[in-house]
């Protein structure tokens, strides 16, 4: 998105004096809570930055690339020095508060800059850590839900490897999805480990970071959120994304690329629940296939060029079973590198039982009568049980 003027639903053009270097980037401290310098931008995305410390904050600020015709806010940018502590109950009990006063103002300043566009906010977290479930999974999105009422907040969760980094994620994930059922529209959920699959086995990364999976969640949200991603039944927000073709930026030009082409896999992926759109076990045909995903309703979204239209949709998801909508536009432009036809299906869907089960048990087990490792950390900061070890209700083993 280099040139914000194209994307009017995510940037705000803001008045501005003298002409936009590089030098001008807002760039924080190590540590401490000043605010960087204002802004010469005449662009601004429309989004607040927030961390319990300052290292990704400053790393994000810091990324320049050439022919960026926008800058972060820093009336938007917020950190603090301590970390979260991968603990759920220092980043709601300890940063909650604080960090909300500091934040209200920018939310507010970006929701006027919408106008009467205004429609709701997108929350960008991690699952595992303190701060991402605690404070901006918890406490924040509770407080936009308070001051927002109508507003639609969408919550992009990212679920941790299962063979995760964080030894409390199992905690942390259930804590904060108890409270994302009361609070949010719908919980985009995207597994690191289905992003690591796709960049090794399609993206032909060998080694892939942190910035490669992230690359195709933003490639992802730019594509499905300006689209209607509630779940058609109140009550259970939580959905998750497939997408296709997935092809490594050298292979686009070689690739000739048909609707059915793309859809089909998409839909055996999702009928599924396989990430990648290779290696898909075609033997489940239908819906009553006990090994076949269970939708309660799903969204097509179809961006590409030449002829295919949302008909094609239609068809190729008829077998998904439940409610199918198919959106999209035929006529968008692809950047370079990018295939000339892309889809993905989006909604809730039964795949995700599993994951939710099993980390609603490993956290009950962690609650029944008897020494548990870890929790008195969590009530040391505040966590009752009524904060959520409720994830123990549903257990299914
Ligand atoms: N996809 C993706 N996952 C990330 C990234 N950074 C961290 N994670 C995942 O997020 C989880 C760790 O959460 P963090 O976001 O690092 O932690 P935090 O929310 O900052 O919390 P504290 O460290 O306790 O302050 C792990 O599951 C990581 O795999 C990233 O840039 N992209
Ligand atoms: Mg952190």
């Amino acid at each position: 998105m280099n040139d914000p003027s194209k994307h009017p639903t995510f940037f705000t053009k803001v008045p501005v004096k003298g002409a936009a270097t590089s030098a001008d980037d807002p760039v924080p401290p190590k540590t401490g809570n000043a605010l960087p310098p204002q802004p010469t931008a005449a662009y601004v995305p429309r989004c607040v930055l927030l961390d319990t410390e300052a290292k990704v904050v400053s790393s994000i600020l810091r990324e320049r690339p050439p022919g960026r015709k926008w800058r972060y806010h820093p009336k938007c940018v917020h950190w603090r020095s301590a970390g979260a502590a991968n603990n759920w109950a220092y980043g709601y009990h300890r940063h909650g508060a604080t960090m909300m006063a500091t934040i209200e103002k920018s939310v507010q300043f970006q929701v006027d800059q919408c106008g009467a566009a205004f429609g709701g906010f997108v929350v960008l977290h991690s699952l595992a850590g303190g701060t991402g479930s605690g404070l901006a999974g918890s406490y924040i999105t509770e407080q936009l839900r308070a001051t927002y009422p109508a507003a639609t907040i969408i919550n992009q969760v990212i679920w941790p490897f299962a063979q995760g980094e964080v030894i409390v994620q199992n905690y942390n994930l259930v804590l904060t999805l108890a409270k994302l059922t009361q609070t949010s529209n719908a919980v985009l959920v995207l597994f690191n480990d289905h992003l690591h699959r796709i960049c090794q086995s399609r993206l032909a990364i060998a080694s892939p970071s942190f910035a490669d999976l992230n690359r195709i969640v933003a490639h992802l949200l730019a594509r499905l959120l300006p689209h209607n991603l509630v779940p058609p039944a109140a009550g259970f927000p939580l959905i998750t994304a497939y997408y296709g073709p997935q092809i490594p930026a050298a292979a686009v030009p070689f690739t000739t690329l048909t609707w059915s082409g793309v859809l089909n896999p998409l839909m055996q992926m999702a009928r599924t629940h396989t990430p990648t759109d290779e290696g898909l076990p075609w033997d489940v045909r239908d819906a009553a296939d006990p090994r076949a995903c269970v939708w309660n309703g799903a969204t097509v979204v179809l961006c590409g060029r030449g002829r295919g239209d949302a008909a094609d949709g239609a068809r190729a998801f008829r077998g998904l079973g439940g409610k199918v909508r198919v959106v999209g536009a035929r006529e968008v432009e692809s950047a370079a590198g990018e295939p000339d036809k892309w889809a993905a299906v989006v909604g809730p869907t039964s795949a995700l039982a599993a994951p939710l089960a099993r980390g609603a048990c490993k956290t009950a087990r962690a609650h029944v009568p008897g020494p548990a490792r870890f929790r008195h950390q969590y009530a040391r900061f505040g966590a009752a049980r009524t904060d959520a070890f409720a994830g123990s209700d549903w257990c299914c083993c």
